[in-house]
């Protein structure tokens, strides 16, 4: 009787930590809009699209598969060096916190053209003052 009472106050409780890191974890990254998937193919050698154009502070998503070989996809000046397994939908999810262009290129060497799968990485700044984040 009393250990199925202590049950349910364990699980309330638990729900409302749940409850609560959900708000908190909301409130830490105002910043970041939701900001649709983009959806990628890698083959060799290109990417499509070769320019991606996001807006500073946008959650970015990117599902890239590649088409016809493993490939990868690096952005070296955000710290993303990710593998992409031949025909598998691969995602990969940064916050576009940098303005600027960037380059993003092939990391799994691919044949030939490999040093020449190359893109574009543009994240254009906030027009609006960004947060005030110190
Ligand atoms: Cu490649």
């Amino acid at each position: 009787m009393l250990r199925k009472r202590v049950r349910v106050v364990i699980f309330l409780l638990a729900g409302t930590l749940v409850t609560w890191a959900l708000i908190l974890g909301q409130e830490s990254a105002p910043a970041a809009s939701p900001g649709a998937a983009i959806q990628m193919t890698a083959r060799r050698y290109r990417f499509d699209p070769a320019v991606v154009t996001v807006k500073q502070g946008d959650r970015v998503k990117l599902i890239i598969t590649a088409a016809d070989h493993d490939h990868g996809f690096k952005v070296a000046a955000y710290g993303i060096d990710q593998k992409l397994p031949k025909g598998v939908p691969t995602t990969v999810e940064f916050t576009a916190d940098k303005a600027g262009t960037f380059p993003f290129e092939c990391s799994n060497f691919c044949g030939l053209g490999h040093s020449k799968m190359k893109g574009k990485l543009m994240v254009e700044a906030a027009s609006s003052a960004p947060p005030s984040n110190p």
